[in-house]
């Protein structure tokens, strides 16, 4: 798969010195230190502050079902027929002016968010964090979000027609509500979004090999979650080239290109923004925080099976808001976010 790029994601993604060019050419600032394209040549690395050794507690889940209210499904209509990136902003601008303001301060990671669409945390969590969170996942049932008649099965017993299997209950992962409060992404998502955030859902999935053709998320295309919305992905496998990496479009959050809503071919989009695709390869416990509004994919994995967690942040509630509600603290974070997994 990934050799029908060629060169677009190889110079991306091995070619350091013309990333570095490219970094010039664009003439907004130098580039960090390292390949910031890569996930495992940190940009902004900092300890994880996830303590290693705890064990991972089930949170006790106090709703299901919960559903988005009807003004969010009226506002999701309109927005999503917002396409203009700059019309999208100067609304959720707006909207952030008239909501509690958030904690953020300036930052690289920040500039590197408005003006890339994208910023890597290699190493967000340890190797110890990365197996406990792996084992609590395994335990919970998976279900096939686009074939929903396969009902619920176990990691080790994944219908075969399954390209990704979702795990309904991993807002129920104690941990992964430490991972979602982390100050570092609290602040990338407040100064992003000009105010507090809502924490709109925590997901967890496998992505299945054995398939030939790729099925909706694993074709590019943009989300219309919200009129401003960022995704932050942690891998809790490795993902080399052939395990379905998530593949991004630098700087398409921005762009006038390609605004319709629907699944785009590789050449439409090779065609369009030529080279400047990221594949984000990469070791379990790299992350990485994206504004999806940009053109992305889930690649099709040719072998193995990827699992990753997705925390989505949002200037308001989506209709994919959680459908779970679960008791468990914040921890502290009550003055960065607005949790809509938490009973408030
Ligand atoms: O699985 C992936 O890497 C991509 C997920 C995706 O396309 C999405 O969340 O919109």
């Amino acid at each position: 798969m990934v050799g029908e790029w060629g060169n677009s994601v190889r110079w991306c993604y091995r070619g350091r010195p013309r990333c570095h060019r490219r970094w010039r050419r664009c003439g907004k600032r130098r580039a960090p230190a390292g390949n910031h394209c890569r996930l495992n040549e940190p940009a902004y690395q900092r300890p994880s502050r996830v303590n290693s050794m705890r064990t991972v507690a089930q949170l006790q889940v106090l709703r299901e079902g919960v559903k988005p209210t009807i003004p969010t499904r009226a506002w999701h209509r309109i927005q999503e027929r917002i396409r203009h990136p700059a019309l999208r902003r100067g609304i959720a601008r707006f909207i952030a002016s008239v909501r509690p303001r958030g904690v953020s301060s300036a930052s690289p990671a920040l500039n590197e968010l408005f003006a890339r669409g994208i910023v890597t945390f290699p190493k967000f969590i340890s190797d110890e964090s990365v197996l406990e969170l792996r084992d609590a996942l395994k335990a919970l049932p998976c279900f096939d979000p686009w074939a929903k008649e396969l009902g619920e099965f176990s990691h080790e017993n994944i219908p075969s027609r399954t390209h990704v299997a979702q795990i309904r209950l991993a807002p129920c992962v104690g941990l992964l509500h430490d991972l979602a409060s982390d100050p570092r992404i609290l602040d990338l998502a407040a100064g992003y979004f000009g105010c507090r955030p809502y924490l709109d859902s925590i997901q967890a999935w496998w992505s299945l090999s054995g398939h030939d053709q790729a099925e909706e998320a694993e074709n590019f295309h943009r989300d219309n979650d919200s009129i401003r919305f960022l995704k932050f992905f942690i891998y809790l496998t490795d993902v080399g080239e052939v395990n379905g990496p998530h593949v991004y479009v630098a700087g398409s959050h921005t762009s006038g290109k390609l605004l319709e809503r629907r699944r785009l071919t590789d050449e439409e989009v090779r065609e369009a923004f030529g080279s400047d695709v990221l594949c984000m390869t990469g070791r379990a416990g790299d992350a990485f925080i994206e504004d999806t509004y940009g053109i992305h994919k889930g690649q099709l994995p040719m072998a193995g099976r990827r699992l990753l967690v997705q925390f989505r942040y949002s200037l308001t509630e989506t209709i994919f808001r959680s459908p779970v509600i679960v008791a468990g603290s914040l921890q502290n974070a009550t003055d960065a976010m607005i949790s809509l997994i938490h009973d408030r």
